[in-house]
């Protein structure tokens, strides 16, 4: 396969590389910041890997320039950021959003205006103001109209310069990981209330897509999914069936009402009595028309069936054949290509961009602090040829964001997994471009033909 050019995708394509507040701000207390939920789960024992938490993070709540000045560096189009809920309103909710709060996000997206980067906003990207959650959190209903007026005060602050607004980052890991395998916050385990908690979050993408276009008209909105290709464990018509409900849950659950289906009829069907509850006008809310679809892609799953499990009854295994990254995450490129064309075939969107993809991998800085990652170039190398023949087959795919621009705190993993395009040495804050980034630059300039 060969590496593709920067030239070889359609004019006007973005390139960007994504974060998010948690995992890189730090200042968890500073600027008027409320407490999110995120704050409050990294103090429960056990529940963050290196019993750290994004308290600093890679501060760069205070070191923005330097960060944006790496991304302008890299030559990238666009940069994908989330604002930090709390920030906004510290108790989720208030007469008026915190001046404090939304100068700091204003000084960051005329940052990224004065050095040519596109600011792709991110409303919500786990951090929950813990307040809410008090109140019962996403199972409540009261939190969707919080949400929505959250997304149009910030819209309306913003949206003279943020012009792409996503609502929620890959609500799957929000209402599953956080409600039912209880490994991210609010860390309740849970089936019946993810489902539900699913649910509520789908309906408020839809006011949000609706209180940030009053708010900024001529704006464009979407939300970002974090999708899988799902292949059946054998061929056996009970691995078969297997692979149907999670693809279900994982994919249509939320692609299928999102593009004015209703949730899928054999999904529904699965859950019986733990289907959430849906009250009248709450599809219609849904399938608020949206500018794009955001696509996380990571790794295709492989899946058998798991009688008596929990859930759905289903169990991903291992994908046979595929190398892993250092999270244990198969590496299938050619998985993004079926995913995205699968994703066209089924529900044409007007426009979609790959919001996320990247990769885990063990980097050992060398003395001189330089990391070598060439294992991190082969993969993104080989996916963005992915992206092109995705392109090729007519997917209006219209940019792609790698995550991330820096290495930062992976959730329950802590520190412990890097995904940067650069090296953060956390003690001492100090950043440093790895291979993989320059690789990157030279990509984005054509500056010569990619190894
Ligand atoms: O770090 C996360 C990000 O917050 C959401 N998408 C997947 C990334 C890697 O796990």
């Amino acid at each position: 396969m060969t590496t593709p050019d920067r030239h070889d995708f359609p004019p006007g394509f973005a390139w960007g590389c994504s974060t998010s507040s948690y995992q890189i701000e730090g200042a968890a207390r500073e600027g008027g910041k409320g407490e999110s939920i995120w704050d409050r789960f990294c103090q429960r024992p056990g529940a963050i890997r290196d019993g750290s938490s994004g308290a600093t993070a890679c501060d760069h709540y205070h070191r923005w320039p330097e960060d944006l000045d790496l991304a302008q560096g890299l030559g990238v189009d666009a940069y994908r950021f989330s604002i930090a809920w709390p920030r906004i309103f510290p108790d989720g909710v208030g007469e008026r959003p915190s001046a404090e709060g939304l100068a700091f996000y204003s000084r960051l997206v005329d940052g990224m205006l004065t050095r040519g980067l596109q600011p792709w906003a991110t409303l919500y990207h786990w951090d929950l103001p813990q307040a809410l959650q008090e109140r019962g959190g996403w199972l409540n209903r009261d939190t969707m109209a919080a949400f929505a007026d959250y997304a149009h005060a910030v819209a309306h602050h913003l949206g003279d310069r943020v012009k792409h607004w996503i609502t929620h980052n890959e609500p799957w890991c929000t209402a599953f990981l956080g409600h039912h395998e209880g490994v991210h916050a609010p860390g309740l385990r849970d089936f019946r209330a993810a489902l539900q908690v699913c649910h509520h979050l789908l309906v408020s993408h839809g006011d949000a897509v609706a209180a940030v276009r009053a708010a900024a008209p001529g704006a464009q909105a979407g939300i970002t999914l974090s999708l899988h290709p799902i292949r059946a464990a054998s061929a056996g018509p009970a691995d078969q069936a297997a692979a149907q409900r999670h693809d279900g849950l994982r994919n249509r659950w939320f692609l299928d009402p999102l593009h004015g289906r209703g949730y899928p009829a054999d999904v529904l069907a699965a859950l019986g009595d733990d289907a959430p509850r849906v009250e009248a006008g709450d599809l219609a809310r849904i399938a608020t028309p949206c500018d794009f679809l955001g696509v996380n892609y990571y790794f295709p799953e492989t899946i058998a069936d798991a009688p008596g499990g929990e859930g759905i009854a289903t169990r991903v295994v291992p994908t046979p054949g595929a190398p892993l990254t250092a999270f244990g995450w198969p590496i299938v490129p050619e998985g993004m290509t079926e995913l995205l064309t699968r994703v066209q075939r089924d529900y044409r969107p007007a426009a979609v961009y790959l919001t996320e993809n990247g990769a885990c991998f063990d980097d050992v800085p060398d003395a001189d602090g330089f990391v070598q990652d060439d294992a991190r170039q082969r993969f993104l190398a080989a996916h963005f040829a992915a992206a092109l023949r995705a392109v090729r087959a007519g997917v209006p795919l219209k940019g792609y964001f790698v995550w991330s621009l820096l290495d930062n705190f992976e959730w329950a993993e802590g520190y412990t997994r890097r995904f940067g395009l650069t090296h953060v040495d956390y003690a001492t804050q100090r950043r440093r471009l790895k291979a993989s980034g320059e690789w990157f630059r030279h990509f984005l300039r054509a500056e010569s033909p990619a190894p």
